[in-house]
């Protein structure tokens, strides 16, 4: 039976915007009046997002001096958050393994056309649908997170992301009684990518592919980010459109995707087909859980290096650890309840 997602209207949804309000954010910007959609929409800035992390552009440091709500505002058993993490920092050391599997993926998204960009919704769905990724940040109700981010490298971020929940997708797709997972997949472009150009034995498994049991892509924490820090996302930030889910290891939280399929088997992923022993597929944060090969009792700011112990489900675990209850990482109907 399909489980439809009760929490979207919870009061925890509510837009907040934390380090300014949106209005002051808009006018620090020299964007008033247009509102976050036209910003959001304006290719000047987009194309603009590059040259920032150079330095040239507007940049909003003086504003991680703030104070930062954490996400769901008012719920203090939630993550704790630091100060948020240097914009520029976040934008210049990324993961995005379609262009290299260094961090330095700024200075190589140049030729990657992120507009006009369309995402299927296919498979076990009641309407399969083709979505336009700008129409999709026009029409949804933006709404924005400040969230503990952590990679598998024990790397940590607090960031404030724009986007909408990724259950406002499926439910429109309506999936099928008999879908239990949704997979997702980046592109295939050669002459865009130069990390997918290259030959070898990783580069064969593109494109990228995560996926998610459907109870979890439901959660109210499931997020599809469009944007960051007020601006629509930079392309090494995963631009036109990524998953955030922060209660996992950043892998999971697959950048720029053009499908969404919904699966009655659970799809292979990238990580975990690469290396199973060390990237499995549920890769819920667990500080008691060591990778194989380093500890992930702590973590470590991406800009101050400050470390802070590392959080079960990233300290989301009132939203998520339902999903989880009593089941064993191997059983194959773990995350569903029973
Ligand atoms: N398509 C795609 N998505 C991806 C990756 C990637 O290589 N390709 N890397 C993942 C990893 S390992 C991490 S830690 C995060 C990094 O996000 P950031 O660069 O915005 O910090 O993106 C994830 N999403
Ligand atoms: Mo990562």
């Amino acid at each position: 039976m399909r489980r439809k997602p009760s929490s979207f209207t919870l009061p925890a949804l509510t837009p907040e915007s934390a380090y300014l309000s949106r209005r002051d954010l808009l006018r620090a910007m020299g964007f008033a009046g247009l509102g976050l959609a036209g910003l959001l929409g304006s290719p000047a800035l987009w194309a603009g997002e590059v040259r920032d992390v150079a330095g040239t552009l507007v940049n909003l440091h003086a504003l991680k001096a703030a104070p930062n709500p954490s996400f769901p505002p008012g719920g203090a058993a939630a993550a704790p958050l630091g100060l948020l993490t240097d914009r520029i920092q976040a934008a210049s050391f990324n993961n995005f393994y379609e262009f290299t599997t260094g961090k330095e993926v700024w200075p190589l998204v140049e030729g990657f056309v992120t507009r006009p960009w369309q995402v299927e919704v296919v498979g076990l769905v009641e309407r399969p649908l083709t979505l336009d990724a700008q129409q999709l940040a026009r029409d949804m109700p933006l709404e924005e997170r400040h969230l503990r981010f952590r990679c598998v490298e024990t790397w940590a971020m607090d960031l404030p992301w724009i986007g909408f929940p990724l259950g406002l997708i499926l439910e429109q797709a309506r999936p099928l009684p008999a879908a239990r997972y949704a997979a997702f997949r980046s592109f295939l472009r050669r002459d865009q990518a130069p990390g997918q150009a290259r030959q070898g034995r990783l580069f064969d498994l593109w494109p990228y592919l995560e996926a998610l049991t459907l109870p979890e892509a439901l959660s109210e924490l499931a997020f599809v980010a469009v944007g960051v820090y007020g601006h629509e996302l930079p392309r090494q930030q995963g631009a036109p459109l990524r998953l955030v889910l922060p209660w996992k290891y950043g892998y999971k939280g697959i950048k720029a995707f053009t499908r969404i399929e919904l699966t009655a088997d659970r799809p292979p992923t990238f990580w975990n087909t690469l290396a199973p022993g060390e990237y499995d597929f549920w890769s819920n944060i667990d500080p008691a859980v060591p990778h194989p090969r380093w500890s992930q009792a702590e973590e470590y700011m991406l800009d101050t290096g400050a470390t802070r112990p590392t959080l079960k489900y990233g300290g989301y675990g009132q939203y998520v650890a339902h999903l989880y209850a009593g089941l064993s990482p191997d059983d194959p109907g773990y995350g569903f309840g029973g």
